[in-house]
C-alpha cells in the first residue's frame, strides 16, 4: 500500500495506518525498533514533518516510544479494562496478568459530605477507608481508593488485602453480593503524589474512575481511583438498544 496524494485523509493519518499494518504484516514485537524517520520519509515519499507528526501521534495512542538517541520501538500493547462490575483481581486475570495490591492507608474516618452524598449515608458515620496501589505483574497500574460503610462491613480493618480480592473478602466473609454499579470515567493529569506511586512523571494523563458498587439496592462501595493512561484503555461491548 502506498499513501495516496488524492485522498482527502491528510497524509500523517494514512502514514499512521500504513504503519500499524506494516508491525502486523512484518510480525514486530514489543520494544522492536520501526524504521527512522528518514527510512519512513523516503520509503513513502513524504517529508520529515509528515513522518514525525505521525510518529508524535503513535507515541501519544502508547503504541511506540521513543529512546533518545537510539530510535522508535514497538510499545507494550494497553491493558483492556472491560466496563463491567469487575474486580481488579478478576479483571486482571482475565487478561493474563497476576494481581497485586499494597496498601497505603487503611483507616476508618467519618463520611465527608460528598461521599455521604453519594453513598447515601448520614455524613459522618464511620466508613472503612482503604487506599491500595494495584500492580499487574508487579507493575503499578492504578491508585483506588475505597470507602465502604462500617455498618455494612464492621471488621473489615481486620482482614488483611494483600493476596486477597476486596470483592471476594465482602462476598465470602459479609455476604455482600455486588448485583449492580455505576462508574464515570474522566481524563485526568497526575498529581504529585499519584506520580510518585504510579512512577509516572508528574503532569501525565491518567483515567480518574469513580465507582459506586451496590448489592441489594444499598451503596457497598464508593471508589475513586486513578489509572495510568498510557498502559490502560477502557474496552466496552456497544449495545445498540441503550
Ligand atoms: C476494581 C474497582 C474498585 C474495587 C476493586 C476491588 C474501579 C475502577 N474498580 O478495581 O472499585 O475496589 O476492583 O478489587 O474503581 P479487588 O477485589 O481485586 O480487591
Amino acid at each position: 500500500m502506498a499513501i495516496d496524494p488524492a485522498s482527502p485523509v491528510p497524509k500523517y493519518l494514512q502514514l499512521r495506518d500504513l504503519l500499524l499494518d506494516w508491525i502486523v504484516e512484518t510480525g514486530l514485537s514489543v520494544d522492536d525498533p520501526v524504521p527512522s524517520e528518514r527510512e519512513l520519509g523516503a520509503r513513502y515519499d513524504l517529508s520529515r514533518m509528515t513522518v514525525r507528526q505521525t510518529i508524535d501521534l503513535l507515541c501519544s495512542e502508547g503504541k511506540l516510544y521513543r529512546v533518545p538517541g537510539k530510535g522508535t520501538f514497538v510499545a507494550r500493547p494497553k491493558i483492556e479494562m472491560s466496563l463491567a462490575l469487575a474486580s481488579f483481581t478478576q479483571d486482571m486475570l482475565a487478561r493474563g496478568y497476576r494481581p497485586g495490591a499494597r496498601d497505603l492507608i487503611r483507616r476508618i474516618i467519618p463520611a465527608s459530605g460528598h461521599i455521604a452524598r453519594m453513598m447515601d449515608i448520614p455524613p459522618g458515620s464511620p466508613v472503612h477507608h482503604i487506599e491500595r496501589l494495584r500492580t499487574a505483574d508487579d507493575e503499578p497500574m492504578a491508585v483506588e481508593r475505597s470507602n465502604i460503610p462500617v455498618s455494612i462491613a464492621p471488621n473489615l480493618d481486620s482482614y488483611s488485602l494483600s493476596g486477597r480480592s476486596l470483592y471476594q473478602i465482602l462476598e465470602q466473609e459479609f455476604g455482600i453480593l455486588l448485583d449492580s454499579g455505576e462508574q464515570t470515567i474522566e481524563a485526568g493529569i497526575c498529581d504529585a503524589a499519584d506520580a510518585r506511586l504510579l512512577g509516572l512523571p508528574h503532569g501525565s494523563p491518567v483515567l480518574s474512575m469513580q465507582r459506586r458498587s451496590f448489592g441489594k439496592g444499598a451503596c457497598v462501595e464508593l471508589a475513586i481511583s486513578t489509572y495510568r493512561a498510557d498502559r490502560y484503555q477502557l474496552h466496552s461491548r456497544l449495545d445498540p438498544r441503550q
